[in-house]
């Protein structure tokens, strides 16, 4: 039996690892830490705490509080989804993303350290590696290349994987940090990309594409990145970064457009409107070491996913846009 304790589990991911956590390791004790900002839903965890989830409601930057949940609980792992993750946000508003996803970082690994924890898991993504030209599909990124992030959001991640890094190499602390893709499934905040697409078409109005909607995304199902994390936590080498992708590749047109169809609705909705600023061409890794080293492989197929996704959508359009207006 193992004591986990989830940071950002009422979020998106989080939750549905949680989920996960329960269905594949009903043994153990799990606690989730979780600002509730508007990201954070309690109704995503209502089933995981009936199941026997303990929820404490606060902030990763708030030491005190960190010190004595870790002191109090004493977990063998910590995996850390808690950030500011969205994108458009971060370029509105970039402070609270370098608090929460830098200095936040910071206390947990201060926090794990001071007591003994023997495995912080940090969850990071794909974007700090930067973009890949659209023209030259032979180019993935590796674990190894260089970290050249472009929006305020995968500035402050690439900053607490550094962060992570060198606790690692200063310390020793045992640590891993995966780098997953773009994820989707139940449960995401209508700000991203295919729920917000779902919501609008649902109520026939306009789907706004940025530029020209030829960006590139590789689409990973929300419970094959949590297989990922978990394999990762239990099996992975300290002071390794994993790639986690799916190798399911597609423009944002190539999304929309399928979105649309699973709802039986008109191309006509698709409104083409100002570009994102510094908006990324394509991500794409290789994420080789994930099999070789941990036997994983994406199990999901996008258009099954999707049809899933949309489902559930349909049968939590109240939840969905409660969180869209908040
Ligand atoms: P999300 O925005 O849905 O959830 C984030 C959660 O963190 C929310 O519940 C929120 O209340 C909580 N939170 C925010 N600030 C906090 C703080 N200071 N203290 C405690 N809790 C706080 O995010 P998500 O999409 O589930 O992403 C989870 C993690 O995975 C993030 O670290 C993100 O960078 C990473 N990631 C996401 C994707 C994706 O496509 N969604 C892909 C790769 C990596
Ligand atoms: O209304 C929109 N129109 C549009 O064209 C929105 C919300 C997005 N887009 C485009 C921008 C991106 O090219 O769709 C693509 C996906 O956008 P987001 O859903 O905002 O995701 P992205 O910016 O790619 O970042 C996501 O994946 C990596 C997550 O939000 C991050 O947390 C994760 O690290």
């Amino acid at each position: 039996m193992a004591r986990l304790l989830v940071t950002g589990g009422a979020g998106f991911i989080g939750s549905h690892f949680i989920r996960w956590q329960q269905k594949n390791h009903p043994e153990d004790e799990l606690l989730c830490l979780d600002k509730l900002t508007y990201a954070g839903s309690l109704e995503a965890l209502e089933e995981p705490r009936a199941k026997g989830l303990t929820f404490v409601r606060g902030d990763i930057c708030d030491r005190t509080l960190v010190l004595g949940l870790l002191e109090e609980f004493r977990p063998q792992y910590v995996v850390n989804f808690a950030a500011e993750s969205h994108v458009d946000r971060s370029i509105a508003e970039p402070g609270v993303f370098v608090r929460t996803n830098v200095e936040g970082v910071q206390v947990l690994l201060d926090g794990c350290r001071a007591a003994g924890v023997e495995r912080f898991h940090q969850v990071s993504t794909d974007e700090v590696y930067g973009q890949l030209p659209l023209d030259r599909y032979d180019l993935r990124f590796a674990e190894e290349d260089p970290i050249r992030p472009s929006s305020p959001y995968s500035a402050a991640k690439a900053a607490g994987d550094l962060l992570v890094l060198a606790a690692s190499r200063t310390y020793g602390q045992p640590v891993t940090i995966s780098r997953g893709s773009n994820t989707y499934g139940s449960w995401q905040h209508p700000e991203k990309l295919i729920p917000r697409m779902i919501l609008l078409a649902l109520e026939d109005r306009p789907l706004p594409v940025y530029g020209q909607g030829i960006n590139v995304r590789d689409w990973l199902y929300v419970e094959d990145h949590c297989a990922a994390i978990d394999a990762i936590l239990r099996r992975g080498r300290s002071g390794q970064v994993y790639n986690v992708g799916a190798s399911c590749e597609k423009t944002n047109l190539e999304v929309v457009g399928a979105i649309l169809k699973a709802l039986n609705k008109a191309d006509s909705l698709i409104t083409f409107v100002a570009d994102r600023p510094g908006h990324d061409l394509r991500y794409a890794l290789d994420w080789s070491k994930m099999g070789k080293e941990l036997g994983w492989a994406p199990a999901m197929d996008f258009n099954r996913g999707l049809e899933e996704t949309v489902r559930w959508y349909l049968s939590h359009r109240s939840w969905a846009t409660w969180q869209a207006e908040r």
